[in-house]
């Protein structure tokens, strides 16, 4: 019998890949979807065969929210899943200034319900949850590992502080298998418009076409540590198959600017970004993380995960895709 993945925020970057690669392996995938004014399955839309009017029994989803702890009840009750990929959140940092409320609830609180929910049914899924290298707040003298603090500095990395430490007590009070996956910052054709390596990505191939002037950012002097998302979905997988959950950084090691990333996609279009791209301060945030890199050591070492696209690679995937993804909507 295959086994039963559920995820939460399937319809998400992440999300998406990781149905990909479940389905690949022959799970079934579950996933929980909220309810939305315009229909938000066009990540996930190939796999659900909504075409051919057949639906994917291997692909089924629910209606629930994070912050609905009776839906959570009642799917996790229907499913009985082996393995949760808990993704679900409102994972946008600037958005988390405005609502700090709301990401406390969904991404904190809503990590707490699924577990209390799992708890209660006296199921025993192994279960992966989504820590983000937004936590530690800034990079030190080294490379971010396990064992680095935390020094949250927006409403949204609080949250998930608190959901990695409550993954943590969950697995040291009740003996359950959850891992916490600490991963920087990962990008794809299927990353969010408004996070800023698609928005540079986007905003390029616009320009290329002369469908706009300019591009207009924040602070280009943030560095971040950027992998592709396709890659690190495969590492939330692997901790889930290993005999003891554990917490792991997922990373590339190498970590450029925001100016960086601008140069490299702005230069293959043979484009200077000088030209195009503008800094506001209306995109600046009340307190910023500056640079973070991470050690991946462990997960390299336990899991025998590694990276396998470089920043370049991935800029010219993101780019390639949204040069097509313009030409169609033209
Ligand atoms: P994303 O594209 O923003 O997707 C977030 C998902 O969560 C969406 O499916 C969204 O549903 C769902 N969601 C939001 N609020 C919810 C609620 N109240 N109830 C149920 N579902 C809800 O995020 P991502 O980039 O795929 O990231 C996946 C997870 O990894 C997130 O927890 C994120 O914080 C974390 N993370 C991401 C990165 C990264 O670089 N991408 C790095 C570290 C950690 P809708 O489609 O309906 O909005
Ligand atoms: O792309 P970002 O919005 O990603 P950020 O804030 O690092 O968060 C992402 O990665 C985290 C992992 O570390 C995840 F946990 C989180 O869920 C999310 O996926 O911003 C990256 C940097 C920031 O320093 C920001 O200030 O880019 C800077 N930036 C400059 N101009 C901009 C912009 N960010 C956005 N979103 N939009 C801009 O115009």
């Amino acid at each position: 019998m295959s086994k039963k993945a559920l995820i939460t925020g399937v319809t998400g970057q992440d999300g998406s890949y990781l149905v990909e690669l479940l389905l690949k392996k022959k799970y079934e995938v579950h996933g929980l979807v909220r309810r939305t004014s315009t229909f938000n399955r066009g990540r996930i839309e190939k796999f659900l065969n909504l075409k051919n009017d057949k639906q994917n029994k291997k692909f089924i989803l629910h209606y629930g929210d994070l912050v609905d702890s009776g839906s959570l009840t009642k799917i996790l009750s229907k499913v009985k899943p082996n393995e949760i990929y808990h993704l679900g959140a409102q994972s946008h940092v600037g958005t988390s200034f405005e609502i700090p409320e709301y990401t406390l609830e969904a991404t904190g609180y809503g990590t707490l319900k699924l577990l209390e929910a799992i708890r209660n049914l006296k199921i025993y899924p192994k279960i992966y949850q989504a820590g983000s290298s937004e936590m530690y707040g800034n990079f030190s003298a080294n490379k971010l590992n396990e064992n680095s603090s935390f020094h949250p500095r927006s409403p949204y990395a609080a949250a998930k502080v608190y959901a990695h430490w409550i993954a943590v007590n969950y697995r040291e009070a009740y003996n359950m298998f959850i891992s916490n996956g600490i991963l920087f910052n990962h990008e794809s054709p299927n990353r969010g418009e408004n996070f800023v390596t698609r928005k540079i990505t986007l905003g390029a191939a616009m320009i290329y076409l002369g469908l706009r002037k300019k591009l207009v950012l924040g602070n280009l002097e943030a560095k971040r540590d950027w992998g592709y998302a396709k890659d690190y979905v495969e590492a939330m997988w692997l901790m889930l198959q290993q005999k003891k959950p554990d917490d792991f950084v997922i990373s590339t090691g190498k970590s450029h600017s925001v100016r960086d990333f601008c140069k490299i996609v702005f230069g293959l279009l043979n484009l200077d970004y000088k030209k195009f791209v503008i800094s506001d301060k209306k995109y600046f945030r009340p307190t910023e993380v500056d640079s973070l890199e991470g050690d991946s050591a462990k997960a390299r070492k336990l899991l025998g995960w590694q990276p396998k696209t470089s920043l370049k690679s991935l800029a010219k995937i993101m780019l390639k895709s949204d040069i097509e993804y313009i030409k169609k909507l033209k």
